[in-house]
């Protein structure tokens, strides 16, 4: 089929006023969050239902041409970014909570749901959706169950495939995959949605979803702490532990990142000295005297420490403020940031930045790290600022290798996408891969879903 030929079949299934072509148009949607991946696509279409994202699928893979999904295009890993030409898939429209069940404790909803719009629908029935990230407003659940995102709940309540009870998903014949009995025992065969939970677009496009809620904690309060180093800040998450505290969530950020936070929004300082590392902790269940006790309990790790009523932003905006500081900066010092997502354990995070800072150091003086993240799970999101475009691959690979060394993970949760495909090998075995690449072939055998995102494309013969 021509293009022409496929751009009238797509017109004739979604409407002309949403197959977008005109490439000022379409940029928006061809280029990610950082402006570091841009594409070419056919066209940018944008379906309002599951029919008509099957009816897409099929018209796709009648012509040939492949489709790349997108949620709120807020990936970090070029996973739903366009290459050469593909259909990209926006599921935007897809945007209704359709229902949300205070009995079961369960949200349906399209997959273009803003994870925010989905977190104020539990909220209006008095409980919580498991996932929260700082890209809430913009990020939506398919992208979430796309790449099995983590964010900031993850350790009391896992990443996002704990919290998916049903999937709808269109696969590559335009078929429409249902799995949604609600259930939290259903041990009926292979786990279908927790395959496609993290498959990045590779194996079906997720339409809608049936989201785990859980009850909202009680007494929180969200305390920040200055501490002399990420070794300490790791002691005295474990010595807050021990105290028995609640821990809902567990973050880390140090001076040089929050120096780009506080001026890029104009903030104060946290206290009235400068620490080189701080820990952000939010705790449930105990009154804030309890809190403050088990703060004094730390002893000398406890350089300084502030404590604030719960659910509460004003200690959060000092981490959540990271990715915008951090790009805006990196802009400025004339491009993208790049950013490596990886995860090590967390008795081995403080050596294994040490390890980063003094190897980039040595082959890039010039290049700024800055990182921060998930203390708990040894989430480190490690960017680069100052690195010039040709060294790119060069600095992941260094990276990588680094994670390697020190028992870690090349994704802890922002997924694989384009920009960690070529190193797929570090991560996992060839038999892993084998195994991955021969689901691959049975759901999508043309290819169609996603090329070169997370698999390397097949070698044509
Ligand atoms: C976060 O934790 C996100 O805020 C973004 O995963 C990480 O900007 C980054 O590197
Ligand atoms: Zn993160």
């Amino acid at each position: 089929m021509a293009r022409r030929d496929l751009i009238s079949a797509l017109t004739a299934i979604v409407g002309s006023g949403h197959v977008l072509t005109d490439e000022a148009v379409t940029k928006g949607y061809r280029t990610d969050w950082t402006g570091r991946w841009e594409g070419r696509a056919t066209a940018v279409v944008r379906p309002a239902s599951t029919d008509e994202v099957s009816a897409v699928v099929r018209a796709c893979a009648g012509a040939g041409v492949a489709v790349v999904p997108q949620g709120g295009n807020t990936g970090l890993v070029g996973a739903s970014i366009p290459h050469d030409g593909e259909v990209l898939l926006s599921l935007r429209r897809l945007d209704a909570v359709d229902a949300v069940d205070p009995v079961e404790q369960t949200l349906a909803a399209g997959a273009g749901t803003t994870v925010a719009a989905a977190q104020a629908a539990a909220a209006q029935v008095g409980l919580m959706l498991g996932i929260d990230l700082a890209a809430r407003e913009s990020a939506t659940l398919g992208g979430a169950v796309a790449t099995n995102a983590g964010g900031l709940r993850v350790v009391r309540l896992g990443a996002t495939r704990a919290q998916l009870l049903g999937i709808e998903a269109v696969l590559a014949d335009g078929s429409v995959l249902r799995r949604w009995t609600g259930l939290v025992k259903d041990n009926v065969g292979y786990d279908l949605v927790g395959l496609l939970t993290g498959s990045e677009g590779t194996l079906g496009v997720v339409t809608r979803v049936l989201m785990r809620l859980v009850s909202r904690p009680a007494h929180v309060h969200v305390v920040l702490v200055g501490v002399a180093s990420l070794a300490a800040a790791t002691e005295a998450l474990a010595g807050l532990r021990r105290c028995g505290l609640t821990i809902e969530a567990a973050e880390y950020f140090h001076s040089d990142g929050l120096e780009l936070v506080t001026s890029r929004l104009g903030l104060r300082a946290p206290f009235g000295g400068d620490f080189p590392t701080y820990l952000l902790v939010e705790t449930s269940g105990l009154a804030e005297a309890d809190v403050l006790d088990a703060l004094s309990g730390l002893g000398p790790l406890l350089g300084d420490a502030t404590v604030e009523a719960g659910p509460g932003s004003r200690l959060w905006a000092y981490r959540e403020g990271h990715t915008e500081a951090i790009s805006a900066a990196a802009v400025s010092r004339g491009g993208a940031p790049l950013k490596v997502d990886v995860a090590v354990p967390l008795r081995r995070l403080a050596a294994f930045e040490a390890a980063v800072r003094d190897r980039i150091g040595e082959r890039f003086p010039d290049v700024q790290v800055v990182t921060f993240g998930h203390l708990a799970e040894g989430n480190a999101h490690v960017n680069l600022l100052g690195l010039a475009g040709a060294s790119a691959d060069e600095a992941t690979d260094l990276v990588l290798r680094l994670v390697i060394d020190h028992g870690g993970s090349i994704s802890a949760e922002h997924g694989v996408g384009r920009a960690k495909q070529p190193w797929l090998s570090l991560a996992r075995s060839p038999v892993d891969i084998a195994a991955m690449r021969a689901i691959k072939n049975a759901l999508d055998p043309a290819g169609i879903l996603s090329p070169g995102v997370l698999l390397p494309p097949p070698v044509s013969s």
